[in-house]
């Protein structure tokens, strides 16, 4: 019996999709081989805890009430606080770029200050342009030369030889002066400029970033209300040439200050060897893996504790920012997983971000234009450069996401890969 043609329409229709999802599925990558001993199996793909639902926090969260946080109220619910970018005059449509996003999903509601840190003057156009993008108030800051310059121990000679030595190991940016002072300032300076004095909390914001999810609270006094010293979003690996002595340093200092390290330490995580053992054999004993610190949401107050302090001035006479490329996040990495308390660290896994090529997707409905649980983008063999495998499994995700916590000990045991 010849059957209707609506229906022969839809038999062709379903067979066609059929076909479509069986070529897509025999084209996916069987290997995620990076070659040698840096092999990943595909199979061994970790299930993210991204792809669980992810909700806010729990109550009590601070919200948009009336006119309470209004960009001119002087009686605000804001408190000491700012979003903070240092950037290149040059780089303006990228700032511009991650203003946008950053006051679609969050600020338009809480109207934190802006500030913006220069180690030259802002253009006019740069204040211009920035200052249209919000109601919150903007600053403009000129960091000064003696938070800027090289020290005056570090030998030009040195850093131009040792800087070969490091582009031969491909490590990024090794000749690129700038690029070194950069991290020295995020690592020890940027907290000690005179505008920063009277604020305790910030939000650290690069140029070219994406935020994909509404922010509905204030993640200010999360901070505060919850006794959180640091909120991230991603960690990844190292480069371990670029840090080759940094945990000898960080031992040193150690041996002699053993004093400043938090009982609940995370120690078992910074010097993890289980999941890339050659990195934590080349960076002489630590994990290399770091909070990505181009986000960071943190308490200004531990940076100025005397243990960070101390520790910063130990690892600045070293001399590695500049003869090794010592990052501000494997620095405040270590500090923190060193000094602070563990429980006081907390995923942001509710903000949904892009630095390139790294991703924060949270499955959740207030999230648009990310993948959710996709960690990079491009290249599958940047999956083996997450390390937050490793945080779950010393640290944990945190009480905030304990719906996803009891799946963790399945999810680390059945899936994520041993990177070798
Ligand atoms: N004002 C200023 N900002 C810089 C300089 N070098 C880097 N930055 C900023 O420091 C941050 C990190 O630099 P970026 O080039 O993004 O480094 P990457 O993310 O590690 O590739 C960005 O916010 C840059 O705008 C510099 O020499 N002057
Ligand atoms: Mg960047």
């Amino acid at each position: 019996m010849a059957l209707p043609p609506a229906i022969r329409l839809m038999a062709i229709g379903t067979m066609v999709v059929f076909f479509y999802l069986c070529v897509q599925i025999l084209q996916a990558p069987s290997s995620l081989s990076a070659g040698g001993k840096d092999a990943v199996k595909f199979s061994d793909m970790p299930r993210d805890p991204n792809l669980d639902p992810t909700g806010e926090p729990p109550e009590p969260l601070h919200r948009v009430s009336g006119n309470n946080y209004a960009p001119d109220n002087a009686n605000s619910n804001r408190i000491n606080a700012t979003i903070l970018s240092l950037v290149r005059n040059e780089e303006l449509e990228g700032i511009l770029q991650s203003m946008r996003d950053l006051e679609r999903t969050w600020n338009h509601k809480f109207n934190y200050p802006w500030t913006f840190f220069n180690d030259v003057p802002f253009t006019e156009e740069f204040k211009k342009a920035t200052r249209a993008m919000t109601k919150a108030e903007v600053r403009y800051e000129l960091i000064p030369k003696e938070h800027w310059q090289v020290p005056s121990w570090i030998n030009r000679d040195l850093f131009r030889e040792s800087a070969d030595v490091l582009k031969e190991q491909d490590v990024q940016y090794a000749h690129m002066l700038s690029y070194h002072q950069m991290c020295r300032w995020n690592s020890g300076m940027f907290y000690k400029h005179p505008a920063l004095k009277d604020m305790q909390y910030y939000w650290r914001v690069e140029p070219k970033v994406h935020f994909f999810c509404d922010v509905d609270y204030d993640v200010f006094r999360f901070m505060q209300d919850r006794n959180k010293t640091y909120g991230f979003t991603i960690t990844l690996y190292d480069s371990p040439p670029s840090v080759t002595t940094l945990w000898p340093e960080t031992l040193k200092f150690l041996a002699a200050n053993a004093q400043y390290q938090h009982p609940n330490n995370a120690m078992k995580w910074l010097t993890d060897k289980e999941r890339r053992p050659q990195h934590n054999i080349d960076a002489n004993g630590y994990s290399t893996c770091h909070f990505w610190s181009n986000f960071e949401i943190a308490d200004m107050n531990f940076w100025r504790s005397s243990a960070y302090e101390e520790y910063f001035e130990h690892l600045d006479r070293a001399g590695g920012f500049f003869y090794e490329r010592w990052g501000d996040a494997p620095v405040h990495s270590i500090a923190l997983g060193l000094f602070e308390d563990a429980s006081k660290i907390h995923w942001f896994k509710d903000i949904g971000y892009q630095h390139i090529p790294f991703f924060n997707c949270p499955n959740s409905p207030k999230c648009r234009g990310c993948i959710t649980g996709r960690p990079y983008d491009g290249d599958a063999k940047l999956l083996k450069e997450d390390c937050r495998p490793n945080w779950f499994k010393y640290v944990g995700m945190g009480p905030e996401w304990t719906t996803v916590d009891a799946h963790v000990d399945l999810i680390l045991k059945t899936s994520y890969p041993r990177i070798i």
